[in-house]
């Protein structure tokens, strides 16, 4: 039997060693944006939301849509950018939420809905651009989405 230490705590136990601020006493920010369309976007349409700040660790998303009455498939992730260690960091459009679905009514998805999802606490290396796409677009002619991305950034 072993007892194993996380990063941060062996740091702690280190002279010298600083755990980020995020890390430790991280204050919680939030990204919020909301999107009424008055027709009906198709599907493969992409949307633009928050950008996020060089540093932000995503720990949480929620994303609602009112009905898509029949249709409406919904991701949300991230434009190209760069991981927490400066490398190249690929788009994934469905990294944040995989598939809302509002085809038989409004919907609301969190992250933790989704198992192992790419984006659960990730780290961008600068600032990103987070968009959603219309994977099947909604029926109705008119409608919202709203996002909120919970993260914190040292
Ligand atoms: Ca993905
Ligand atoms: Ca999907």
């Amino acid at each position: 039997m072993a007892e194993l230490k996380m990063i941060n705590r062996t740091k702690y136990d280190t002279a010298n060693a600083i755990i980020g601020m995020g890390e430790q006493s991280g204050g919680i920010k939030i990204a919020y944006d909301k999107y009424t369309y008055t027709a009906a976007p198709s599907d493969a349409d992409t949307l633009l939301g928050p950008k996020l700040p060089k540093g932000a660790r995503v720990l949480d998303v929620i994303l609602k849509g009112t009905t898509g009455g029949g249709t409406g498939d919904y991701d949300f992730g991230w434009a190209a950018t760069l991981d927490e260690d400066g490398a190249t960091l690929a788009a994934d459009p469905n990294g944040l939420i995989d598939n809302l679905d509002t085809s038989a009514g409004a919907a609301i998805k969190q992250m933790v809905d989704d198992v192992n999802l790419a984006g659960q606490f990730i780290k961008f290396g600068q600032e990103t651009q987070t968009y959603l796409t219309f994977v099947a677009g909604p029926t109705t002619a008119t409608g919202t989405v709203e996002v909120a991305i919970v993260y914190v950034v040292d």
